[in-house]
């Protein structure tokens, strides 16, 4: 990767695909000129969702923030996940999202304009953003495979998949 070329993983979680929000916001995420490198819909595991908010674990919000990310709670079990590629591409997403406190974020933001707190304390904002490139690794490699994404931004090695099940066309 170019020195400042960074990949940061996008998900509309399900409240803003609930509100109807995909449109909007990737048309908001488009002021950032940055590239689409991968896109998809993900029903999303428990054990997806508890390993991509590991580090919230301590908290008391965990086990509804889990449930939250998996759709429980809007009917819609499913998010949309997204890498965006190219310059500075952390700094201009989570600036277009705000604050993670909806309440917090500066009204125009997406965060601010489309979230809420529930009535037992979850933040829901409608969209996550990786927060550095570290994170944004992690969560890149957690959500979507290699020939998922269409350029290269991180080593690759040649893996032998044993004899697998997958459905392929009736
Ligand atoms: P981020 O999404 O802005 O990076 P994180 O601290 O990584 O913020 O938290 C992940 C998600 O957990 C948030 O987007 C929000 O949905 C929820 N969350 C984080 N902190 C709180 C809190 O203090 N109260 C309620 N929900 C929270
Ligand atoms: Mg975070």
């Amino acid at each position: 990767m170019n020195s400042n070329n960074q990949a940061v993983l996008i998900l509309i979680k399900p409240d803003g695909l609930k509100k109807s929000l995909t449109g909007n916001i990737l048309t908001r995420l488009s002021e950032t000129k940055l590239e689409i490198v991968a896109a998809k819909m993900v029903r999303v595991s428990k054990g997806l969702a508890e390993e991509h908010y590991k580090h919230l674990k301590e908290q008391k919000f965990f086990p509804e923030l889990v449930s939250y990310i998996r759709g429980e709670m809007h009917d819609r079990k499913k998010v949309m996940a997204l890498v965006y590629h190219g310059k500075d591409a952390i700094k201009k997403c989570r600036d277009l999202a705000g604050a993670t406190n909806p309440e917090e974020a500066e009204a125009t933001s997406i965060r601010g304009s489309y979230g809420r707190i529930t009535t037992s304390g979850l933040y829901e904002n409608v969209i996550h953003v990786s927060s550095n490139e570290e994170e944004a690794k992690r969560e890149i490699q957690l959500w979507f495979n290699p020939d998922e994404i269409i350029v290269d931004m991180f080593p690759v090695k040649d893996v032998i998949e044993k004899e697998k099940k997958v459905k392929g066309w009736a």
